[in-house]
């Protein structure tokens, strides 16, 4: 096949999420024709903030949509790994029209994207209700549900919207459900007539997802993929159950967007510069003392989708070389640098110990991750403000060997450095 010489560069989380990979996105979103989508849905959140016309400060939240969007030369792509609650698209696409972004003519969605249906999200709800003290704190958005449709192959994909069958193979879906789970309160029928009315909407959007992505490619198109969630919270090699329901490593990549792997020529792993973890599950560097509340406090450390407040840690290298071992970065984009600026001494996880051994790898049981002993190497705090740094020289030198103990340790180079929310406050060192 064709190879675009620029091909694909894909941006993935490294950590629990909410690392920064939207920011990325926008950024790198001006050098790209397409901005895609792969796997998760709307339970991911993106913050983007940038100048407006007037240099005021504009905000934008993307939950199914790319963020690349705000590129208005940039195409968007939801692709075939992507489960999409369809009334929550429109809103997002209102939402952003009401803030003066028009997406028309600009958004396109493979035919082969299941559906998250509302009674996904009730049942999402109450599977979170079952397992009581054991739930996984989800977003609450269906997605779980979704994908067991979807791996159970009874769920609905785009293209069953212009099928005559779709409405018996809802109801059946429905029926189903109200087996397992007991009777809850859901219009079927209401259901249905809305779908049914949104398939004139969403059609001009619709695309045969492969060959959508095989012309991109072979046509030379600059493709730009935005990881949602990340590695820790992947189906399969994330905190297993305390996850999200699909692939969010390198992987849901190729399969979210059916394309072939050599395509891919750059994978940019974000990296907060601690650690934060929203829901239930391990942890291994949570601090739940004074020093979780600053980096939550300092980082305004809210979820995106929920507005929990996330969990906050110390930054963890023995999770972050799994991440790389499974993800393969090229490089590395470190941020929310700043938010470690008034503390005196940093620590950053190095190893862990099982009964006083060191253990390679990151553990797949709970029980032995829950057994583990962190060790932490202290590195001296910067103690300034960096947020107005331009270049890597500009930061203080404890800063810059913070950012070079990461490097050396992982044996990735840090390419971008975030100092602060805002488009601007981001050091690009090559
Ligand atoms: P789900 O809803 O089934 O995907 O939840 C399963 C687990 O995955 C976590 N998860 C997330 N973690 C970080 N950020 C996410 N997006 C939002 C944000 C989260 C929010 O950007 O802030 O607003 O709470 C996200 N989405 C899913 C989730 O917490 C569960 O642990
Ligand atoms: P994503 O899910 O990985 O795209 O990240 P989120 O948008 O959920 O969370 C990251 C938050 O940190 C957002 O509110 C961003 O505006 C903010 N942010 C991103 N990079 C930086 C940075 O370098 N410094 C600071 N202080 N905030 C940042
Ligand atoms: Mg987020």
């Amino acid at each position: 096949m064709p190879q675009a010489p620029e091909g694909v560069t894909v941006v993935l989380g490294a950590q629990w999420g909410d690392e920064g990979k939207g920011k990325l996105v926008d950024i790198l979103a001006a050098e790209a024709d397409i901005c895609a989508r792969c796997a998760g849905g709307n339970n991911a959140g993106h913050t983007i903030v940038v100048k407006g016309d007037k240099g005021e400060k504009k905000t934008y939240a993307f939950n199914l949509l790319p963020s690349g969007l705000i590129n208005p030369k940039c195409i968007a792509y939801i692709g075939s790994g992507v489960v999409v609650n369809i009334p929550a698209l429109f809103n997002e696409l209102d939402t952003l029209e009401r803030k003066g972004l028009s997406c028309a003519g600009r958004l396109f969605l493979s035919d082969r994207a299941h559906l998250v249906l509302g009674f996904h999200q009730i049942v999402d709800g109450l599977k979170e209700i079952e397992l009581g003290g054991s739930s996984i704190g989800t977003t609450k958005k269906g997605i779980g549900p979704a994908y067991s449709s979807k791996a159970s192959r009874s769920g609905l994909r785009v293209h069953h919207l212009y099928d005559p069958s779709f409405p018996e193979k809802f109801r059946k879906l429905v029926e189903g459900r109200f087996k397992r789970y007991g009777h809850f309160e859901f219009d079927t029928e209401g259901e249905i007539e809305m779908y049914l009315a949104f398939a004139d909407r969403l059609r001009p959007h619709i695309v045969d997802g492969p060959t959508f992505m095989h012309d991109a490619l072979t046509s030379g198109k600059r493709v730009l993929v935005e990881g949602a969630n990340a590695l820790m919270l992947d189906i399969d090699y994330g905190t297993y159950p305390f996850v999200t329901s699909s692939a969010t490593s390198i992987g849901g990549v190729i399969t979210g967007l059916g394309i072939p792997p050599m395509a891919i020529k750059k994978v940019v792993g974000v990296i907060k510069a601690y650690t934060t973890r929203v829901g239930g599950g391990p942890f291994p560097t949570e601090q739940l003392n004074k020093i979780g509340e600053t980096l939550q406090e300092v980082g305004a450390e809210y979820g995106v989708v929920t507005g929990r407040r996330r969990r906050c840690g110390w930054l963890d290298l023995v999770v972050m070389r799994y991440s790389n071992i499974i993800n393969g970065y090229t490089s590395l984009n470190l941020t929310k640098l700043d938010v470690l600026d008034g503390f005196d001494e940093i620590k950053v996880a190095t190893g862990y110990k099982i009964d006083s051994v060191e253990i390679s790898g990151f553990p797949a049981d709970l029980d032995r991750l829950a057994q583990v002993e962190v060790q932490y190497i202290t590195l001296p705090g910067w103690k300034s403000d960096i947020s107005e740094c331009k270049t890597f020289e500009e930061l203080p030198e404890k800063c810059q060997q913070y950012c070079k103990f990461i490097e050396d340790f992982l044996g990735v180079k840090i390419q971008y450095i975030g100092v602060g929310p805002a488009r601007e406050s981001t050091i690009t060192i090559f």
